[in-house]
């Protein structure tokens, strides 16, 4: 182990970012310090398989060459002019992500958060200026359980008290209702001055919670028949993986086009983070077609870093990375031999009760209450074992490796999962 005097390399990094950061986080106690592929490595050397994937931000594997060369290339020629200027990137990225997911035109962002704000912003401009509802009046619907960003305003509509309180007064015109739940949506569409509908196809910080099968297919329907927009919240799910280039198993134009293309559920608003960025350079999206996106006029949204070089080349390459290593594939591969091997250790242990997901978001259910420690416990006997995985809420453990795992490394993964459970003791 790596010392600095008599305290640890890790002990010492841990109290300084106690000292001199805000606390708010809790992480696991682990100290990252290289990446590569599906692994990393700590300050003394250890190395990890990564089950996390950066909130699957990461699909593409830590530090991809093709992805890095693109950032560090782009960085040397021209990094940042704002949007005062065109740049020689932004143009060709823009045609490239719209042809790939089969929209008009897109709003390039930089996190998550800003984009599902930017969505909201387009949907209240669309429902005064084109549906025609009474300015100030337009209500979003939106579903409990969400997680969509920690702005002031999409806080404002979470069901999480620990997200919301004490950060109001909240912003107005958001009705939720619960997910995955066709009747509370039809009701609250009859709401007068509903202009959109805010929906993530998979709850992934609520703990990997599936719909079924038909929810969003259904949701869309129901949408499209009032005239409302359907705005879905793919930062998490999208990008191969849950097995589809999108979760809604939308009207991708890649060129390997995945089996599921039965629904052809196509978003009024799609909302792209995390993997666009390759796992290396913030990069969001909003994409729409012209009756929505054209509300925007001149000065009206942006933000600096919005459509910069770096991201525009960043979020080319990674999503080329998408189609030529065969990630929707793969994740829907591995996806079901990972949920298979998991329900075998669960049959033969009491200390998980169920595993769920698609493709490569999953999690398990951890068979104590939601207040106890034992996820947290397992995570930490996880880690000393090899793997970093993280709870999401109380008693789930999230499982989301990088898409590019092999089956050679899964089913090492799966091995110091079994391994972990069965020596655990509460
Ligand atoms: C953190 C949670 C996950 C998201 C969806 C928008 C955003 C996120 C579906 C906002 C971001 C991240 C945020 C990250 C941890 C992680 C997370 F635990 F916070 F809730 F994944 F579930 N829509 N999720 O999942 O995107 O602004 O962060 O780029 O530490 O806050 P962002």
């Amino acid at each position: 182990m790596s010392t600095i005097g008599e305290v640890s390399k890790t002990k010492r990094l841990i109290e300084l970012e106690n000292q001199h950061g805000a606390h708010n986080y809790h992480p696991l106690p682990v100290v990252l310090h290289r990446g590569e592929g599906v692994y990393l490595w700590d300050v003394d050397g250890k190395k990890y398989y990564d089950f996390l994937s950066a909130y699957s931000a990461v699909n593409q594997g830590h530090c991809h060459p093709k992805i890095t060369k693109a950032l560090v290339h782009q960085a040397e020629q021209l990094a940042l002019t704002s949007r005062a200027f065109y740049n020689s990137a932004l143009g060709e990225y823009e045609h490239y992500i719209t042809s790939y997911f089969g929209y008009d035109k897109v709003l390039p962002m930089n996190t998550g958060a800003e984009a599902v704000e930017t969505a909201i912003k387009l949907c209240r401009k669309w429902a005064y200026e084109v549906k025609g509802i009474a300015e100030n009046q337009a209500k979003i619907i939106v579903c409990e359980g969400n997680f969509h960003g920690r702005t002031t305003t999409i806080v404002s509509f979470s069901s999480d008290e620990g997200s919301a309180k004490n950060f109001g007064p909240h912003t107005p015109g958001f009705i939720s209702i619960p997910y995955n739940n066709l009747d509370a949506l039809r009701n609250a569409l009859n709401q007068p001055d509903v202009a959109g509908f805010l929906v993530e196809p998979i709850q992934g910080e609520a703990g990997v919670l599936t719909p079924e099968e038909d929810y969003i297919r259904k949701a869309h329907a129901l949408c499209l028949s009032k005239g409302v927009l359907f705005i879905v919240d793919e930062i998490q799910t999208g990008i191969a993986r849950t097995g589809s280039l999108l979760a809604v198993c939308g009207n991708c134009t890649c060129e390997n086009k995945c089996e599921r293309q039965v629904s052809y559920i196509k978003p009024d608003i799609l909302i792209l983070g995390k993997a666009l960025s390759g796992g290396i350079y913030p990069v969001s999206a909003v994409l729409a077609d012209n009756e929505v996106m054209m509300v925007i006029k001149p000065g009206q949204h942006g933000s600096t870093y919005g459509g910069n070089p770096i991201a525009a080349k960043v979020a080319t390459t990674a999503l080329e990375v998408v189609y030529e290593e065969k990630l929707i594939q793969n994740a829907r591969k591995l996806g079901e031999m990972f949920r298979e091997e998991l329900n075998r250790i669960i049959s033969q242990s009491d200390l998980l009760t169920l595993v769920r997901g698609k493709g490569l978001l999953n999690a398990v259910v951890v068979n104590d209450s939601p207040e106890s420690s034992t996820a947290w416990d397992i995570c930490l006997a996880l880690k000393n074992n090899g793997l970093l995985a993280k709870p999401t809420h109380g008693n789930i453990i999230r499982f989301a490796p990088p898409l590019i795992i092999t089956t050679e490394q899964l089913a090492e993964c799966i091995a110091i999962i079994k391994k972990t459970i069965i020596e655990f003791k509460k």
